[in-house]
């Protein structure tokens, strides 16, 4: 029973369920079990207990439930794919809406396995209102939610998922019950001492903040303490007020005059020391390579190898083997097309197994720019880029490892345009991916949904054209034929684009993908026609250029650049790719201005960070919304020199790294407390044991304040900004990992590790 768990249009508004908590009991028999719902609400299972028989409990064919021992038994089959490919279920269990409800049942499993255990709406959405992953034992345990309806429904589904196993295993269940009247449990994360730090480092030449989380209104003092437990550094924080990001009283550390070098640090206040750190420069180093590792693990269309990756090796996925049906010759929706495409390869968009044009766009982008920006810039380090970086199977092809990861993405974004001959030809398709939505987990390889092209959209060709343009650019001293196929593929975009100016994706083709859609496509024709100009020089796209509104108008949005607003692309790339745009001086101030716009917010903001939306609404993904506005400030020091733009840079990696309300880095790997079960289909080890969690360098979404996914919203509900994130693998609209955040994260941990000890000239 396909169950779309994800990314379903919920309105809001309409979802109320609030306060999940799973709680394992400790005491391992059933009898332990404590209900704490109300005494006088009704049970809703019909025989949870399972005395005399299991009716009216029910399951798939391809389970033998058995209840001759007083408890709920079956040998649940090896070699499924999906969760629901086995279930035990019980159907017409009625919901109140707004009643808080207590959900309770003992569980074991031999061997042990996480199990998944939902209640939801038994038809198509199948939308949740409780979503559990209990790890069952061996020895069993007792297992208690709560969640509020937020629908009223006569016949809700009680649903133990059970499928997914490559081996064979046994379940028993015990004590299920269902009681209206409980108590809401609220969430509160760990989120361990009160003096907030970069988990990982900070530059012996850069600054060094850090922020305290106090009652106290005057300034208080701070000790820095050595690996060692030396004594180093005193001083005085520097009160904040409440931080409206967090709803925390506040104070500043500024311990950036210290430069020693040396690792184990802590900072001391208020009766609280923060998790170690480093004073160093190798981290950033690190990083730049992990965040550009990630990539190939994202590979669509080719085995992983698990010399190269240890432990994520994986057989290819979409290749055209059963029981993939992709994507070698994949067909439109229905009534779209009349021909197939081969679009294999490319990147999985994220922890799905679509690929989208319009995103693919902004991340094969990036990575560009981030080589472009290492040739260019006076503190680039090309070398560091270069062959053999990254562990490729191309690595020692003598081309940069970042562009032969960038190539694998870009053959793709080429495949997606349409034929000569074919109507709209030159356009390129907005994306490919299954028919409704897989769940977790679902290597690549054993998803059997169809594959589909979704109908051409403007936006999609602008990001062809581009990329195309400036992939013609980059790659000409490598290989000249491909440089020459990208840009006639550029061109031909182009025209289509111009002769199909409003194709606008459509914001419900969301069932199996996320949409992507955007209504305003001015920024991409920007954006576009700057990167044709800047390589070709020819005057059509130069008069774009200059008679484009984006152009002149202030592009240096409060909440920043994403793959839908891409303006500020075009503008940085305006100002520091060589070329003979007559207004070029002004262009590059303009970056400065931007810059110093963002350095604003992030002075003003207690945890240095360059984003504080006026409706104080952090967005899905806001970490990559800080990290591009990072961007712009290390393109204005590029371009100026300035140091406040480095340490700007730097300081907006403090919050990435730690120095931020959760205290945890958002970064796979790096700080103490790191983000590490990101959405994915396949680094889905918190389901899965027998699977790995995402690589190193991984960035997470971070806080999102609609939290639109049934894990936030019963344990987020009522967040502050910087509150509304969990490092669940089912939130996944806090906790989602993309190709389009990690390469932002890369593009700043390349420009840092440029800067040596911070001070590079
Ligand atoms: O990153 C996207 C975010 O900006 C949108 O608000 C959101 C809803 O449309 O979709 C995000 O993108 C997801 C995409 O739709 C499907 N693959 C995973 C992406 C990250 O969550």
């Amino acid at each position: 029973m396909p169950r779309p768990h994800w990314r379903r249009p919920v309105p809001l508004a309409a979802v109320t369920a609030v306060a999940l908590a799973a709680t394992v009991l400790t005491a391992p028999t059933a009898s332990a079990y404590t209900p704490v719902a109300s005494a006088d609400a009704p049970e809703q299972i019909v025989n949870g207990t399972f005395d005399a028989g299991h009716a009216p409990w029910w399951g798939t064919g391809n389970l033998a439930l058995d209840s001759s021992t007083g408890q709920l038994c079956a040998d649940v089959p090896g070699g499924t794919v999906n969760p629901w490919d086995a279930i035990i279920g019980q159907d017409n269990i009625a919901l109140v809406a707004g009643e808080t409800y207590e959900f309770g049942f003992f569980g074991q499993a031999t061997p042990g396995r996480v199990g998944k255990a939902l209640i939801q709406l038994p038809v198509d959405p199948y939308t949740q209102y409780l979503s559990a992953t209990p790890e069952l034992s061996v020895s069993g345990n007792n297992y208690r939610y709560t969640f509020t309806s937020p629908v009223d429904l006569p016949n809700a589904q009680v649903a133990f998922q059970i499928g997914g196993s490559a081996e064979p295993w046994r379940i028993c269940l015990d004590d299920v019950s269902l009681t209206g009247g409980a108590e809401p449990d609220v969430y509160v994360p760990d989120t361990g001492p009160r003096v907030r730090v970069n988990q990982v480092g900070y530059l012996p030449k850069g600054p060094k903040n850090a922020t305290v989380v106090t009652e106290a209104t005057a300034a208080l003092p701070f000790q820095l303490h050595d690996g060692a437990g030396r004594l180093v550094k005193q001083g005085r924080t520097t009160p904040r007020g409440v931080d409206q990001s967090s709803g925390q009283n506040v104070h500043t550390i500024d311990f950036g005059h210290y430069t020693r070098v040396g690792t184990g640090y802590t900072l001391t206040a208020d009766g609280e020391t923060s998790r170690p750190f480093d004073i160093g420069s190798g981290f950033y180093e690190q990083l730049r390579t992990d965040a550009l590792k990630f990539y190939y693990t994202q590979r669509s269309g080719t085995a992983i190898s698990d010399a190269l990756r240890p432990g994520y090796g994986r057989p290819a996925g979409h290749v055209g083997v059963a029981p993939n049906t992709g994507d070698t010759a994949v067909p439109c929706q229905p009534g779209v097309c009349d021909y197939t495409l081969d679009v294999s390869g490319g990147w999985y968009d994220a922890g799905d197994h679509g690929k989208y044009v319009v995103n693919g766009g902004i991340s094969v982008h990036q990575l560009m720019s981030e080589y472009e920006r290492s040739v260019r810039a006076d503190t680039g380090q090309p070398w560091l880029l270069g062959d053999r970086t990254l562990n490729l199977p191309e690595s020692g092809n003598r081309v940069p490892d970042i562009l032969d990861e960038a190539r694998w993405e870009q053959e793709f974004l080429l495949s997606m345009q349409v034929p000569a001959g074919e109507p709209l030809a030159g356009m390129a398709h907005h994306k490919i991916h299954d028919d409704s939505w897989t769940g977790l987990p679902l290597l690549p390889h054993l998803d059997d949904k169809r594959r589909e092209l979704h109908p051409p959209s403007t936006a999609a060709t602008l990001n062809l054209v581009a990329t195309a343009a400036q992939a013609a650019r980059v790659f000409k001293p490598y290989d000249r034929n491909f440089a020459d196929r990208n840009l006639a593929a550029a061109r031909t975009a182009w025209a289509a684009a111009k002769a199909n100016p409003q194709r606008y994706a459509d914001p419900a083709d969301a069932n199996g993908g996320g949409a992507y859609n955007d209504a305003d496509v001015s920024d991409e024709f920007y954006w576009a026609a700057a990167e044709l100009y800047l390589s070709t020089g020819a005057k059509e796209y130069r008069d774009f250029v200059l008679a484009s509104p984006h152009h002149t108008a202030d592009v240096w949005r409060e909440r920043g650049l994403d793959w839908g607003n891409t303006a500020a692309l075009g503008r940085m790339q305006l100002a520091t790719v060589p070329s003979g745009l007559p207004d070029r001086s002004r262009v590059r101030a303009s970056v400065a201005q931007g810059a110093d716009r963002y350095l604003a917010t992030l002075k003003a903001h207690p945890y240095g960070i360059p984003y504080s939306p006026s409706d104080n609404l952090f967005d899905w993904g806001s970490n990559n919304l800080i990290v591009n506005n990072a961007i712009v400030l290390a393109t204005a020091f590029d371009l100026t020199g300035q140091d406040r733009y480095r340490a700007g840079v730097l300081e907006t990696m403090d919050y990435i790294l730690g120095r931020n309300a959760l205290n945890q880095s958002y970064v796979t790997g790096y700080g103490e407390v790191a983000s590490r079960n990101q959405h994915s289909r396949w680094y889905a080890r918190q389901l899965n044991p027998d699977l790995p969690n995402p690589p190193r360098g991984t960035l997470s979404g971070g806080p999102n304040s609609a939290i639109q996914d049934p894990v936030a919203q019963q344990k987020l509900r009522g967040c502050a900004p910087q509150f509304c994130y969990i490092d669940d693998i089912e939130s996944w609209a806090t906790n989602e990992l993309t190709i389009n955040w990690n390469a932002p994260l890369s593009w700043i941990a390349a420009f840092i590790a440029d800067q040596d000890n911070g001070d590079a000239r």
